[in-house]
């Protein structure tokens, strides 16, 4: 029988809730603002603002309040969300890396496997730099460098642009389903990060990145495309 084989050239990451626990920071930051504003944002709201833009997240809440606000108001409510988000990042370091992303980079750089960031947050290279990981990107797109928010595949396609590879070769890593969306609209293998049961848009789910190898991460590829095919 021929052994199926694949090729991967490269790595793009998602930031928030893939290389580092963001996310329950960005959820804590709309929720204080919600309440100032009068309302409540529960944590099961806050699925839907994975992966998406600070202004198009303060469109959600807004609208969940039943508040509507100026353009003038809304940039001043988004400065405000944004300094209570920073304000929880003063002491992040590599301590608060998510577990087995550091053993992957290495394992990634040995190889000689492109790797990119592509994430909706214009605070990423901030992130990025206060986890001490910054020399392990050959190629970083974020919230400031696309003009359109995720699901589209714009921040995916920049960053596979920049590190010159073709998207079928490279694996998307990500925590939301917008992420996701965006990760198969632009032709990409998409991989989530987190519950199966929330990211049904991914070709497969890994719990973390704990104990992965290349191998392992083919092999998750190769079974997911023949167990969709057999099912489709
Ligand atoms: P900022 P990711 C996204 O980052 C977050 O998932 C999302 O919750 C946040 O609203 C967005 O970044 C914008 O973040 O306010 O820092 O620009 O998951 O795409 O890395
Ligand atoms: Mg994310």
């Amino acid at each position: 029988m021929q052994k199926k084989s694949m090729t991967i050239t490269g790595c793009i990451f998602d930031l928030d809730g893939v290389i580092v626990d963001t996310a329950g920071y960005h959820y804590q930051s709309w929720k204080k603002l919600a309440n100032g504003l009068g309302f409540d944002f529960a944590e099961e709201e806050n699925e839907a603002m994975k992966g998406i833009s600070r202004m198009d997240s303060l469109d959600v809440v807004l609208s969940i309040g039943g508040i509507e606000k100026t353009q003038e108001e809304k940039l001043e409510l988004a400065k405000q969300k944004n300094d209570l988000y920073l304000s929880q990042l003063s002491d992040l370091s590599s301590d608060h890396l998510l577990p087995g992303v550091k053993d992957f980079l290495d394992l990634l750089r040995s190889k000689g496997m492109s790797i990119a960031l592509g994430s909706a947050s214009k605070n990423a290279r901030f992130v990025i730099d206060k986890l001490g990981i910054k020399s392990y990107f050959d190629a970083m797109v974020d919230g400031n460098d696309v003009s359109r928010s995720k699901p589209d595949p714009e921040v995916f396609l920049t960053a596979a642009e920049l590190i010159h590879r073709k998207p079928a070769e490279l694996v998307v890593f990500e925590d939301s389903q917008k992420g996701l969306i965006a990760s198969n609209e632009g032709g990409f293998i998409s991989c989530g990060v987190g519950d199966p049961e929330v990211l049904t848009n991914a070709l497969f789910v890994l719990e973390s990145f704990e104990g992965l190898t290349l191998e392992g991460l083919s092999q998750h590829i190769l079974q997911s495309r023949s167990h969709h095919s057999s099912i489709s």
